[in-house]
């Protein structure tokens, strides 16, 4: 006697499955990391796979999506729009992985299962497909909080729970509906697709509901944004530091135009960039200690009370990240204090093979810095105050490194403890592809063409035009603006804060009612031009120029209108 009737379901529809029930495992995986600090492996198969992918791939990638965000009006400043843009990507590839795993369930079952159940299959082959994802997970993210015991639990649960779905969908589609004998085909089609309604249904309810909840449990992923205190923002005017004492630069003559970003950045405004996505190390300055060990005279413990008793010095100085796009916002500027690395050295006296230090962040962040390099450089610092306060805990605190000229991912946060070293080698973001030198690539921006502040000089209409221009440590000559494509005018620039600063630069334009595009560019003190071709950030750095359009109309005379 034959057993019930049985069907193989298309493959393709075990992956319209596939996909559906990975929906709500999205959801739930993110009420876990909300909840628990539980890993979220959208985003650590996304930060596996880009670092895999060749840079130019995945940035290019990237690129297409932002432009697509951005077109369809979604976007609003163009970092968080990368972030949003790597979400996205982050998880369609999750949904993908589950429709080819989907795919593949259905196939496998259609040949071992035509001779009935095969109890279990689910909740292993949910295990195969979680096992890869959990290993990536293990390897990359450091962000995560929950204890590594839980996250196991927690991976076989889920997984489990994915893999029994896709097995009980596949079997309620391999088993034929207890119809009448004379059930016709179209019976059957009807009874598919109703099922497929109602799963589609049900992943949809559950993934409304698993992100509303991820949603309100308010932890915030990744690199936060700076904090932003209202007053505080859109005025370059800022002719003092955080405590009051006025800028080395209060009486340079040049004045921003209205709308370019503040010269000095409030320090509650910094942006933040690091490998930890969840909570900041957690630090007692009563007992820090830090550790100068390895091949050295004289190894040392500091104490924060034995280091800021040093001979120091401060600095204005302008930081970005190596991941910030053109015009991006990922770059700020503050006063650094610090003790002289060459004062540190002579301290511990390193041995002859001794060539480099390997510094290491709370966060497990390394990186290292070349013994020739210090001595070449009396700049380079071991910095414990920005803007005259305590490193502020998001930026470093207690102590971080200052390296001139080099991108932010040279220089460690959160230092626990420095090593001195035979050889150099590469660092953190080195060894994950990006740039072992990572020198500042020159750039100018174009933060404001201020429409609201056109004004009248001898019977010409003039806008004023404004941004920043840096490039590392290697100072600004000169800043060009070309409008509608025209000959390239030379800007006014502002005298910056300092040599390693940004300079705030100024064109008033005697401009044309209608829309336009404004372009800038700028060339170092040496003479060399800034980089005009497009690259991304990946490897080295972004390189191109910035442009804006706008559309401009002489304001109406002498009427008094509220705005
Ligand atoms: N310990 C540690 N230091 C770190 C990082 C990190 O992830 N961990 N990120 C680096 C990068 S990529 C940048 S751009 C700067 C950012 O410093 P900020 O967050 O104070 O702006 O810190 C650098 N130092
Ligand atoms: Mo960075």
């Amino acid at each position: 006697m034959k057993a019930k009737a049985r069907r193989r379901p298309a493959v393709w529809v075990g992956g319209l499955i596939g996909g559906l029930l990975t929906l709500p495992l999205i959801a739930i995986l993110f009420v876990g990391e909300r909840l628990a600090g539980l890993p979220f492996l959208p985003f650590d198969f996304f930060d596996w796979f880009a670092r895999i992918l060749p840079g130019p791939l995945i940035t290019a990638g990237i690129d297409t999506m932002i432009e697509v965000i951005l077109a369809l009006g979604l976007g609003s400043d163009l970092d968080s729009t990368a972030k949003l843009a790597e979400r996205f990507i982050a998880l369609s590839m999750f949904v993908i992985i589950g429709i080819f795993a989907g795919a593949l369930f259905f196939a496998i079952m259609n040949r071992l299962a035509a001779d009935g159940r095969r109890t279990g299959a689910g909740v292993f082959f949910g295990w195969i497909v979680g096992l890869p994802l959990a290993l990536i997970s293990f390897d990359i993210n450091i962000s995560a909080t929950a204890d590594p015991f839980l996250r196991i639990l927690w991976f076989i649960a889920v997984f489990a729970t994915w893999g029994s779905a896709l097995y009980w969908a596949y079997e309620r589609l391999a088993t034929s509906v207890p119809v009448s004998e004379d059930a016709t085909a179209s019976a059957e089609v009807i009874d598919r697709r109703q099922f497929l309604i109602r799963l589609g249904g049900a992943t949809a309810a559950i993934t409304v509901v698993g992100a509303g909840l991820g949603a309100v449990l308010g932890r915030e992923f990744g690199t936060s944004a700076p904090t932003s205190t209202g007053e505080e923002t859109a005025t370059a005017l800022n002719l003092t530091d955080g405590a009051g004492n006025p800028l080395p630069n209060a009486n340079a003559s040049v004045m921003p135009a209205p709308g370019t970003r503040p010269e000095y950045t409030p320090v509650s405004q910094h942006y933040r960039i690091d490998i930890l996505s969840g909570g900041l190390p957690s630090i007692d300055a009563d007992t820090y200690a830090l550790p100068i060990t390895g091949l050295v005279e004289n190894p040392v413990e500091w104490t924060l009370a034995d280091i800021e008793e040093m001979p120091s010095v401060s600095a204005f100085i302008t930081m970005s990240c190596i991941s910030n796009r053109i015009a991006g916002s990922l770059i700020g500027t503050t006063k650094w204090t610090g003790v002289p690395m060459q004062h540190i050295l002579d301290q511990i006296q390193p041995t002859e093979e001794a060539q480099a230090l390997r510094i290491t962040g709370a966060d497990g962040f390394d990186e290292f810095v070349s013994l020739d390099l210090i001595r070449e450089d009396e700049r380079i610092m071991l910095c414990y105050a920005w803007d005259d306060e305590p490193l502020p805990l998001k930026n470093g605190f207690p102590l971080r490194i200052h390296i001139p000229d080099r991108y932010g991912m040279k220089q460690p946060k959160w230092i626990n403890g420095i090593e001195v070293v035979e050889s150099h080698e590469p660092g953190y973001w080195v060894r994950r592809g990006w740039s072992a030198e990572a020198r500042v690539k020159a750039t100018s921006v174009i933060d404001t063409v201020a429409s609201d502040a056109i004004y009248e000089e001898n019977g010409q209409m003039l806008v004023p035009i404004g941004g920043i221009a840096w490039a590392g440590d290697r100072g600004v000559s000169k800043v060009e603006i070309s409008i509608d494509e025209g000959p390239w005018q030379e800007a006014q620039l502002r005298e910056p804060l300092s040599q390693r600063t940004w300079v705030i630069w100024r064109y008033d334009w005697p401009f044309a009612d209608g829309q336009h595009t404004f372009e800038v560019r700028m060339v170092e003190e040496d003479g060399t031009p800034q980089i005009e071709e497009q690259t991304g950030v990946r490897p080295d750095g972004a390189t191109g120029l910035h442009s804006v359009r706008e559309t401009l109309s002489a304001p109406e005379p002498e009427t008094e209108t509220a705005s």
